[in-house]
């Protein structure tokens, strides 16, 4: 992957735990590198389509200024969320925060932390048979995209589905999506029960009809057993209203514990289903 780096940028600010970093002051360095594919811009010379590592440093410095944090360990993280959202062309950033003056009252060269932080992605099924299913389903995409740590960066046709489990109910409309997301899987899973409170989803019969529902299929390619969470997805590979959609817009994507594409696996529920 491209990078695009500044070293050493100097910036007078005051983080620290001591009271008299908070109040005087001291120099911090600040290193940032964004991994981004920078093809676009090499080919088209337009800064445009690029990071401009002058508007970076103007921004680190305001963020060094404008905030306190006691850790060098916070200020990195903050700073890699703040730079990701600002420039979502970048799909990783390093950040590394010194300290040449650090009163630990010893004689150092600097101290400093280094983070990586980067856009997860993570695939999500998305379904309702209840009210305006169209609409319901716009709207959570709409409120995905309003949280400033995630974006749908692909999304599936809506496609009429009939109702899988064997409660008798109305049809579904559902869709899979494709989003980038800062936000680990936990918080990714209390965002999507937020839409689907906001959405106004009921829980009444288990598997019954609902004005929405979200569900994480994959996260990255990780593997999660928690009391709440499961990823993948347990149900992906037996449910066509699941495979259909994501079809669409991953093909490719590979089962972290199944070992077969997405496609492969719709080809083989389909002949199953026959
Ligand atoms: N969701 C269920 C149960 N059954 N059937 C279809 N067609 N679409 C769904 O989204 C769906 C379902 C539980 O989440
Ligand atoms: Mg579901
Ligand atoms: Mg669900």
């Amino acid at each position: 992957m491209d990078k695009i780096k500044i070293k050493d940028l100097e910036v007078f600010a005051h983080h620290g735990v001591f009271k008299e970093e908070t109040t005087l002051g001291q120099k911090f360095l600040v290193s940032v590198c964004f991994f981004t594919n920078t093809s676009l811009a090499g080919k088209s010379d337009d800064l445009e389509q690029s990071i401009d590592y002058g508007e970076v440093s103007f921004k680190i410095k305001e963020f060094m200024k404008n905030n306190t944090y006691k850790l060098l360990e916070a200020v990195a993280e903050h700073l890699a969320k703040e730079l990701l959202i600002a420039y979502p062309i970048a799909e990783k950033v390093e950040i590394e925060v010194k300290k040449p003056w650090a009163p630990i009252l010893l004689s150092m060269d600097t101290v400093s932390v280094s983070v990586e932080r980067g856009w997860h992605t993570a695939y999500l099924s998305i379904g309702s048979n209840m009210g305006d299913t169209k609409e319901n389903l716009t709207r959570a995409i709409a409120l995905l995209n309003e949280n400033k740590e995630t974006r749908v960066t692909k999304q599936s046709d809506f496609i009429v589905t009939e109702p899988f489990g064997g409660v008798e109910q109305d049809d579904f409309l559902n869709g899979a999506l494709e989003i980038k997301t800062l936000l680990t899987p936990q918080e990714l899973l209390s965002l999507i029960a937020s839409i689907e409170s906001e959405l106004k989803r009921v829980r009444k019969i288990h598997w019954g009809p609902r004005t929405i529902d979200l569900d994480i299929l994959f996260y990255d390619d990780l593997v999660i057993r928690e009391e709440n969470l499961i990823v993948p997805h347990i149900g992906i590979q037996e449910r066509e209203f699941v495979l259909q959609p994501l079809q669409q817009i991953a093909p490719t994507k590979v089962h972290p514990l199944l070992g077969l594409n997405i496609y492969q696996l719709y080809e083989k529920l389909k002949i199953t289903q026959k």
